[in-house]
């Protein structure tokens, strides 16, 4: 039994310096609920923020099958990574997926976690700051070095509100830091100082950018009136560009961040979510509730006040990211790449 299970399709396509997407699958096991769409949520704004979603289908299931479809119809190869009985899945089929979705449910492993993981015979989802260890091990496979994985997630990790008393910082910055990859996201999660957490990526030189923004976006909400800017981008020429001369001229190995902004009429507004999630943390410390437990709690009680507007939006976001980080791959992977 080998620790790392490289699917036969990821193997192929680094043979040929294919284009891949590397999605994580903490979102899917603990971000969210693996269940039908409520029946007391709001149907309407399901079908606005995706269209043809059959709210019969549990959440977390149907997004990973969708991510995986857009990924493919954009000409790319999707590699969900997953710990799966201890073992590190780079790349899943369908009989994979139900048992990362029954044995992993409610659980991560981050980069500081994944060995203990993989020690005790776990099966969870992997955050970025993981599946940013899984682009290592790609990379470390394709002699080119040229070749960069792309990352889709909804938001990343980050800085914690209220860091100064205690400063809870996701793993997912520091991976950021030492890994060569391209990770698409829609800034980061609305329960994080978002601030705060550009400024971090700022001092460990992640550079930024903004796609078709020059505004961090805010994740599910409308970016407030203050909110820090990133430089711009709207051609994915310019992006390969920033890459070759990060990687290649300047033989950096940190990633770059590319912020995708859920389309405006998605958002939820900005006040609004503010004030839910300051009452959801309230009634979080009122339980007292805290560690793993805490996260889903206030997700499910946003989720519940806003009639699903969040999850939809949620959906949305992440859908528009491994779209987005689909065609970034292409771009990347180029011709220049190509190994037929
Ligand atoms: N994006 C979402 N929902 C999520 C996540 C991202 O829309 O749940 C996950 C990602 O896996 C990210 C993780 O890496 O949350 C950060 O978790 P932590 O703060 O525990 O490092
Ligand atoms: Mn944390």
């Amino acid at each position: 039994m080998t620790a790392i299970v490289l699917h036969p399709e990821i193997e192929e396509a680094l043979d040929r310096h294919a284009p891949v997407v590397v999605l994580e699958s903490a979102v899917l096991t603990t971000g969210l609920p693996n269940r039908p769409w409520e029946s007391n949520w709001d149907r309407a704004a399901l079908t606005r923020a995706v269209p043809d979603w059959d709210p019969e289908a549990p959440l977390a299931s149907e997004l990973q099958h969708r991510m995986e479809q857009s990924v493919r119809d954009h000409g790319c190869v999707p590699c969900t990574t997953a710990l799966i009985e201890g073992r590190l899945h780079l790349g899943i089929d369908s009989a994979d997926a139900r048992r990362l979705m029954s044995e992993g449910l409610g659980h991560k492993v981050a980069s500081t976690t994944l060995a203990m993981g993989m020690g005790t015979g776990r099966s969870a989802g992997t955050t970025v700051s993981a599946a940013l260890d899984a682009c290592t091990l790609l990379r470390n496979r394709v002699e080119h070095d040229a070749w960069a994985p792309v990352l889709a997630t909804g938001g990343i990790g980050g800085v914690h509100r209220g860091w100064s008393q205690r400063p809870d910082i996701s793993a997912d910055l520091m991976a950021l830091s030492r890994t060569r990859a391209c990770v698409v996201s829609a800034g980061s999660k609305s329960i994080l100082d978002m601030t705060a957490t550009l400024e971090l990526l700022e001092s460990i030189a992640v550079p930024v950018l903004g796609w078709r923004t020059d505004r961090w976006p805010a994740f599910t909400s409308s970016p407030p009136a203050d909110t820090p800017s990133v430089e711009s981008i709207d051609d994915l020429q310019d992006l390969g560009r920033i890459c070759s001369h990060h990687w290649q001229d300047l033989g950096k190995s940190s990633a770059i961040l590319l912020a995708n902004p859920l389309a405006t009429e998605l958002t939820l507004e900005h006040e609004e979510m503010e004030r839910l999630i300051a009452a959801a943390e309230d009634d979080a410390t009122a339980r007292g509730l805290d560690g793993a437990a805490r996260t889903p709690f206030v997700l499910g009680w946003i989720a519940d006040r806003t009639g699903g507007r969040s999850v939809a939006a949620n959906l949305a976001l992440l859908l528009s990211n491994a779209r987005r980080a689909a065609e970034a791959a292409s771009m990347l992977a180029g011709p220049h790449l190509a190994n037929p």
